[in-house]
């Protein structure tokens, strides 16, 4: 509500200058996604993909950070019960990470911010992700008893070596730069610079006197018109922090099973792998075998539709798991952050019960 009493809309969308803006607008939730405003962001979308009046999108948020992920705290209410409203929330949000994988324009979002889990998945996809250096990334959902979804299937296992792995398992964060470096965006800019890029991106291109209403050459090709823009405002990144442990995290990360990866870091002589273990002992055992066997999958997979489809299985099924619900309420609701997994170590997960939650759903499930 504002000071009026008027309900702010938690997605704003605008179209100006041939100009597509969807603006997250949930600020004092960090722009964690709900139902709604995945549904409300797909629906316009869908329309904005045949819209002659869009020539392109743009993403920004309203508040401090871009978005910290999904509604999870809702998933998890639900996840008490019946899990409907959880599966309904998920089918709706990769639906909307489809739609952005898929969209025939071109798909800028200014990751401005936290941007982790649901946040990712709403941008990792489009076309064009502007990072600057208050951005924070990170899939931490290993550390709430959920796994890498929106996507994660698919983009984790195409980073450069087992980076993605890396990412996926402990939850790491990447900060700046290091987003530019690692490929989850594809530009990087000086947060200084960020209001005159974005009044540039928002003005579209300069329309033809003589034409009327049509747009100008530029616009023709939108993709050139925004390369251009970014290009402009573009700084170089040098390596990432961690090139001095990508060897390790090649050779440890790679490893078959998540009791292989636990046990080399532990062998390993170097501070940098015994703190990586020391993060492992505190997520999900479950929900880390859970994302090591879906990576591996998503690695093989063809389509981005057959991941999220895995994704699909493997969530319905977790939003009633134990670390689900016992990650959410140690990490968002109690925030004790001391979770009692079950069960408790690694070696304690059964190859079974990883199996179960990939097997076909029963077709009701899907709609
Ligand atoms: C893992 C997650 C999430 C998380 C923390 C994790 C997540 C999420 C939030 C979050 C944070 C602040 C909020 C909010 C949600 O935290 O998905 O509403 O105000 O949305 O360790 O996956």
């Amino acid at each position: 509500m504002d000071a009026l009493g008027v309900e702010e809309k938690p997605v704003l969308a605008q179209v100006e200058n041939g100009v597509g803006r969807l603006t997250l607008n949930r600020p004092q939730a960090l722009n964690a996604l709900t139902t709604a405003m995945c549904r409300d962001m797909a629906h316009t979308l869908s329309q904005w993909a045949t819209d002659d009046r869009v020539r392109y999108v743009v993403l920004d948020h309203n508040g401090r950070a871009f978005c910290a992920g999904g509604d999870v705290r809702a998933a998890a209410r639900s996840g008490r019960g019946d899990g409907e409203a959880a599966r309904d929330f998920f089918r709706t949000e990769y639906r909307l990470n489809t739609l952005i994988k898929r969209f025939p324009k071109p798909f800028v979002a200014l990751i401005d911010g936290v941007t982790m889990g649901g946040g990712v998945g709403i941008s990792v996809h489009g076309s064009h992700r502007v990072s600057n250096e208050n951005t924070l990334f990170a899939m931490p959902e290993t550390g709430i008893g959920l796994f890498p979804d929106v996507g994660g299937g698919w983009f984790l296992p195409r980073m450069t070596g087992e980076t993605g792995t890396w990412l996926a398992l402990t939850g790491e964060r990447l900060k700046g730069a290091d987003v530019r470096a690692a490929g989850i965006s594809t530009h990087h800019v000086a947060a200084s610079d960020l209001p005159a890029l974005k009044a540039e991106l928002l003005a579209g291109p300069e329309r033809h006197p003589k034409s009327g209403n049509r747009f100008s050459d530029s616009m023709a090709r939108p993709n050139e018109f925004i390369d251009n823009i970014l290009h402009r405002y573009d700084r170089p990144v040098g390596e990432p922090s961690y090139t001095e442990h990508l060897e390790a995290i090649n050779r440890i990360f790679g490893k078959a099973t998540l009791a292989d990866i636990a046990i080399a870091l532990k062998l390993e002589d170097s501070d940098w792998a015994q703190h990586q273990g020391e993060v492992l002992a505190t997520r999900s055992p479950f929900s880390m075998s859970v994302t090591l066997r879906h990576l591996r999958e998503g690695r093989r997979l063809e389509t981005f539709e057959q991941v999220m489809e895995m994704e699909f299985r493997i969530a319905s099924r977790l939003c009633q798991s134990h670390d689900f619900l016992e990650g959410v309420r140690a990490v968002l609701e109690d925030k004790d952050h001391s979770p009692h997994w079950l069960p408790q170590s690694i070696g304690c997960v059964s190859a079974h019960s990883v199996e179960a939650l990939f097997q076909p759903l029963p077709r009701e499930l899907y709609d």
